[in-house]
């Protein structure tokens, strides 16, 4: 099978972009990846264009009227119009970056929430969410007093949508907040009907994105969403950047989130007056490389197309699915094929996730071990932790083969 599969990439070319794949993980073991939902790796072109920048081009950004500084706001600017495109955003002021996905969601619970949400209201979420999108919310909830709710996830790994349009019907919900893909289930959700729901009931919708931006192409005018969150590191850039896309007008009457240099247009010693979008959003100096190499990170998720990506992954996905559910007392979770991507979830009888991992390393075989960041569902499941393969660009059907044969090792070392 493994000799014969067709990708619409060409893998050779994107392994070759890929230094840090070409190595054994432990001797004579070749490493194979199957972590990226906790962060991708980089390809050699963002590397380089961090490195060209620190070479050439680096001052502080919005200040210096020097060439250099100039250099660096153009790198920095033109970083915010690639990733403006890649989600269609109306307009670059609706791009603010933040260092991460879970920054993106905390900058919305900190302004728009702590302005909006008070005694009597709603804030709906999923019982899918991570952790970082839902614990800012715990928080601002204690201060503010408005209650959460959740939309349930049914057995098979979806959200119950009957549940959801009750809710939306009963309920004083203001805002929706709601993971696009789950970083366990796989669970690719139905968003383009939940987002126009929520907008009939009155409510905004934060969607998170980090695991979806950088597997499918995200329409932010398209879904008519309000806020959109995600990370540069689980799309093939740097760590220590991520994105807010907010509608313009929402993030117009939005307070700032921190104080300091680049977000002011004037300050005294009394009181001070804000900068235009997306600046008012960005305080202090901020991740300059970071923004380039995620600009780089753009270019070539969009040189190899995001709908060849995604066939791309639905072939490896679809064939560790396919593999893993013959091994004999393998449980995976999460939806049917068609409705998720990225992940594959399992445990292995009653053998805990952590030994699984530690077996599977010693193969090579790098999966993530543990709640996810996803404690209530686990918790929903009755399961104290899941062993996780994530796929990305630059996995194979070879990669899933390992997978599977280590999978077997490790049963055959518990006496299963
Ligand atoms: N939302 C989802 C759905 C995620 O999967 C993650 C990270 C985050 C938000 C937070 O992203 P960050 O970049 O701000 O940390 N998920 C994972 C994971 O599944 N394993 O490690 C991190």
């Amino acid at each position: 099978m493994t000799q014969k599969t067709a990708y619409p990439l060409d893998i050779q070319a994107i392994l070759s972009d890929f230094p840090i794949l070409h190595q054994e993980a432990h001797p004579g073991k070749r490493l194979v990846f199957l972590d990226s939902a906790a962060s991708s790796q980089k390809p050699r072109q963002v590397i380089e264009a961090m490195q060209r920048y620190y070479e050439h081009d680096h001052a502080n950004v919005h200040r210096g009227i020097h060439v250099l500084s100039e250099r660096a706001t153009d790198a920095y600017e033109s970083a915010r119009e690639k990733l403006r495109a890649f989600i269609n955003a109306r307009t670059r002021r609706e791009i603010i970056y933040t260092r991460n996905a879970t920054e993106s969601i905390n900058l919305v619970a900190a302004t728009w929430g702590r302005a909006h949400l008070g005694p009597g209201d709603v804030l709906l979420l999923t019982e899918m969410e991570h952790h970082s999108n839902i614990v800012p919310w715990q928080l601002l909830a204690m201060e503010r007093g408005f209650t959460i709710r959740y939309i349930p996830v049914t057995l098979q790994g979806e959200l119950d949508l009957e549940a959801y349009a009750h809710i939306l019907s009963t309920e004083p919900v203001k805002l929706v907040g709601l993971v696009h893909v789950s970083n366990v289930l796989g669970t690719v959700n139905p968003v383009e009907q939940m987002i126009p729901q929520a907008h009939a009931a009155g409510a905004l919708v934060l969607l998170d994105g980090a695991q979806s931006v950088p597997h499918l192409a995200v329409d932010v005018q398209a879904l008519d969403v309000d806020f959109l969150a995600f990370s540069g590191h689980k799309m093939a850039g740097p760590t220590g950047i991520g994105v807010l896309y907010g509608k313009r007008e929402l993030l117009e009457a939005m307070p700032p989130y921190m104080g300091g240099g680049d977000m002011i247009k004037r300050v005294t010693l009394e009181k001070s007056a804000w900068n235009q979008l997306p600046y008012k959003f960005e305080a202090g100096t901020p991740a300059i490389a970071p923004a380039v190499g995620l600009g780089a990170a753009v270019d070539y998720l969009n040189n190899l197309g995001m709908e060849n990506i995604l066939a791309h992954e639905r072939i490896v996905v679809d064939y560790a699915l396919d593999r893993l559910s013959e091994v004999p007392g393998l449980t995976l979770y999460g939806p049917e094929p068609a409705k998720r991507n990225g992940v594959a979830t399992f445990t292995l009888k009653d053998i805990h996730a952590h030994d699984v991992a530690q077996l599977l390393d010693a193969e090579g075989v790098a999966i993530r071990a543990g709640h996810h960041c996803a404690m209530p569902l686990h918790e929903k499941y009755g399961l104290p932790a899941t062993a996780r393969a994530s796929f990305y660009i630059y996995n194979t059907t070879e990669d899933v083969d390992a997978l599977v044969d280590a999978i077997y090792n490790a049963r055959k070392l518990f006496g299963l």
